[in-house]
Formats: C-alpha cells, structure tokens, sequence
C-alpha cells in the first residue's frame, strides 16, 4: 500500500506528497500491527464461511484489495486526488442523437441498422401516421366545435410513438403518458374505438367516466391512461418484475415526457427497475417544452438520457423524427430487455408541433420562428420520402390513403356522437364487487339532487 501510494503521488507530481506520504506510512504501520491482531481475529471464523461473505472480508486483511474500497455496495478504487465530477467542473460533451434519415427524409449512408425494416411493416407505420394525422387534425377541431370537452394532438411526434410501438410485440405491456395515441392506434385500437372514448358513449369501456384520450384496452395489452404524471412508471417496472417472475418473453414499456421525469416516481421508477433486474424499456419523449416550461428550465444534466448511466442502465439517444431509427433503437432496446432482463432507457428527441392541449395557446410562450423551423422537419413527410426512395410508396397511394382516413375519422365522429350516453348510475359501478354503503348514499344524494335540479345532469345522460 504505502508503495502503491508512492506511487500515486509522484505520478501526479503532488505538492502534498510528503503529508501523503507520512500519512501512507502511518496507516501502514497500525496495519501492520493489526494484522497480527486479525490473524488470530480471523481463526475464530468458521471454515465454512466463504471468502466473500461480509465477516470475511472485514477480518481478513490479507484478502482486502489495498486499492480499492471494498464495501457492500461495490469495490471503488482510491485516489489521492480530490475531483468533482460533472456539473461546472468537468462538463461533459452531450450524448449524440442517433439517426438513420436526415431531415429532408434522406438514408443516412452508414448508419447502424441492426434491424431493417421491410416493406410490409413501413408501410403499416407509414398509413398509421396518416390515420393518426388526421385523427389529430379533425378531433381537435370537433372539441373546437365544442362536441367533446378536451382534445391533445400528437404532430411531431408521430414517428416516435408509431416507430417505437412497430417494434415490440403483442405481448409486450404498454404504459403510456397521453401523447402516445399512436402506440394504441398501431397495436389495433380503431378510429371508432377513440371516437367513443372522446364521446364517453356506451360503447366505450370506461363508461365516460375519464377524460377524452384516456385511451386503454385489456385486449391491446394497454394500460388505461392516467393524466397525473409519471404514475404509470413505477406501475410499469412492477408489471415488467411480473413478467421476470413468469418468465415471460416480453417486456413493459414505459412513455413518458421530459416534463414528467422530474416527478419523483420516474426516478423510484428507475431505481427500482435496475435494482430489480426488470425487463422494462423507458421512452421518455423530450419534445422540448412541458406546457409552457421549457426543457431548459426542467433539467442541468445532459437531458434525460444522461440520466441513466447513474441508475446503472444502458442509455440511448435518439432521433424522435426519425420513424426508422426509432424503430431500430426500440428493437435494440427490447432485445436487451427481454434476453438479458434489465431496464433500457431510450430518450427520443422530438418537438410538440402543436399546442399542449385544447385548453393551452403555445403562441403566448414560444417563438414562431421556432416553430415553422420544426414543423419544417415533419416525421411523416421525412418518413414518406423514405419510403419513396425506397420504391414501396407513391403520392397517388399518399393522396388516396389520406382521403380514406379522412373519410374514417368523419365517420366515426358521426356514430360514436350519435351513440347514447352510459346512465348516471354507471358512475358507482365497476369498482367493488358489491357497491360499500357510503357509495350506496352518495348514489342515494345525487339522484335526488339531480331530481330536484335536472338542469344539474347533462340532458343526453340517462337518470338511471
Ligand atoms: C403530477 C402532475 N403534475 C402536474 C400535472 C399538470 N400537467 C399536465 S401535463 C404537464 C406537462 C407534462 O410535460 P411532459 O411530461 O414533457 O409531456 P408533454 O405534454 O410535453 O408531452 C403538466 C405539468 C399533472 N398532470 N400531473
């Protein structure tokens, strides 16, 4: 030790070399004498105590690293030194952001693509993002129209919510925030299906009891949607610690914003899901601003993919307008996930086009020109002229495929409106096998409110 400290401080030319060095024979000394001390110590230790267990490795001190601190939670080695890491002191380039097309949508000639997309599911993703473009576009303007109560659109990023669903499986369970419309929407939930949940009609799972875009479906293996952030982040890494525990070949994935990563749960969420060795693959969404709070002012670090080399867990960065890298670093991600059984965080970088939601006006604090040079970048055009070069679209296919989708989504608005509404009854149903007295006399009061004051209930909500 006190060779190997000599060392150190001539290497590093120490002005406190000296001090070091007294201090170094010091230490060596008392070592010296305590090591007779625990020989004897050590004897005492029964002989089936293996070499790595705790007693053992503070009693022997002929097997403790002189180097190196070894303690319960790792073995670090000493320095001399005296460094702080990261902040003003030693700041770090920032993490590059993979992609594979530029953005005007062009390949990117030596880009890693360990999974290539065929012509069969690109143009799956391609006709979703249509579909998804115009769902956005005219249900904004039917909550406008005031024929529904709330509406949020997903434009810009389009490519990461249908880039990333396109490369997981069925089985894999999905928790997302409720910008990720696009995930529901790939694995099978129809423009009818999120018509009826915006309406809040019989046909709707959820009996209206949500807000609009609370989308979810057991059969889709997706989570109900929950407006409070970050909630469904712990609830994805317990539901990935199942799947280990089934041994299940598949994995949970996690949506988040940027915003919502400064919620305490996402890092519980985090911790949890590297202690535990869950199969869970975050994707946090940084479009940049969290309703009127800029990505400036929610983090210091290098965003949120920077993040996750601290909790131990394989980090990348990503091209949120890029459908074809999305797709490749989700695949990649998963691959890890599910054969090697750990959390993988993936940070897709991406701008929210459009207003936070239909009760937000983005113009109040952020700049046009910002923008017009984003919406500049769309993913579906980028994405389009991808696949154009690549033979597998054209602008006739393009000009039919809008106009069907535009022709789906009228129509579904039209009957999930025309749908009646669940009775007022349905608002105590569904969580208790057999409906608790305090809900039976809540039930009890607000029937006979609604008596005395029909005006209280909505005219198209039965009272029953
Ligand atoms: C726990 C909690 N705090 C605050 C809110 C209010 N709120 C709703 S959305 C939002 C911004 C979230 O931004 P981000 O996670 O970046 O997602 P984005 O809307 O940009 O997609 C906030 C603060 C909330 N829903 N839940």
């Amino acid at each position: 030790m006190l060779a190997a400290w000599r060392t150190v401080a001539q290497r590093r030319q120490c002005p406190r070399a000296p001090a070091l060095l007294a201090a170094a024979r010091h230490l060596a000394s008392q070592t010296a004498a305590a090591s007779t001390q625990s020989a004897s110590v050590a004897a005492e230790v029964p002989s089936s105590s293996s070499g790595s267990e705790p007693s053992a490795r503070l009693l022997s001190s002929s097997q403790q690293p002189e180097e190196r601190m070894d303690f319960p939670g790792g073995s670090v080695p000493f320095t001399a030194a005296m460094s702080f890491l990261g902040g003003t002191f030693s700041p770090r380039a920032p993490l590059p952001c993979y992609r594979t097309i530029d953005s005007a949508g062009l390949a990117i000639a030596d880009a890693d693509i360990p999974h290539e997309l065929d012509q069969e599911t690109a143009v799956k993703m391609y006709k979703t993002m249509v579909t998804l473009q115009t769902v956005d576009v005219i249900f904004y303007e039917a909550q406008r129209q005031g024929r529904f109560s709330f509406y949020m659109t997903s434009s810009g990023e389009e490519a990461t919510a249908i880039g990333s669903a396109a490369a997981l499986t069925n089985d894999d369970v999905i928790f997302s925030q409720y910008r990720e419309q696009g995930v529901i929407m790939y694995r099978g939930f129809s423009v009818q299906d999120m018509a009826h949940q915006c309406f809040g009609n019989i046909h709707e799972q959820g009996k209206g009891r949500q807000m609009p875009i609370h989308y979810g479906s057991k059969a889709l293996n997706f989570h109900t949607i929950s407006s409070t952030l970050a909630t469904q982040l712990p609830h994805a890494v317990g539901a990935a610690y199942a799947l280990k525990l089934q041994k299940r070949n598949a994995c949970a994935v996690a949506y988040f914003g940027e915003g919502a990563a400064s919620e305490g749960d996402f890092h519980a969420a985090l911790n949890f899901a590297a202690t535990l060795k869950a199969p869970v693959v975050f994707i946090c969404r940084n479009n940049g601003w969290a309703i009127s709070t800029p990505a400036t002012d929610q983090y210091r670090g290098d965003g949120i993919a920077g993040r996750g080399p601290g909790y131990g867990m394989a980090s990348l960065r990503v091209d949120g307008g890029d459908a074809r890298a999305v797709y490749n670093a989700t695949a990649a991600a998963r691959k890890i996930a599910v054969e090697q059984q750990v959390p993988v965080l993936v940070e897709a970088m991406s701008y929210r086009s459009g207003h936070h939601s239909t009760s937000d006006d983005s113009s109040r604090y952020r700049a046009a020109e910002e923008m017009r040079q984003w919406r500049a970048r769309d993913p579906v055009a980028r994405f389009q002229r991808w696949l154009v070069d690549q033979g597998w679209w054209s602008d006739a296919q393009d000009t039919s495929a809008r106009q069907e989708a535009r022709r789906d989504v009228i129509k579904a608005l039209e009957t999930a409106q025309k749908a009646p509404k669940p009775p007022l009854s349905a608002m105590f149903e569904d969580v208790y096998a057999r409906m608790p007295w305090h809900l039976e006399k809540q039930q009890a009061e607000v029937f006979a409110h609604v008596r005395t004051h029909p005006d209280a209930c909505p005219a198209d909500i039965p009272v029953k």
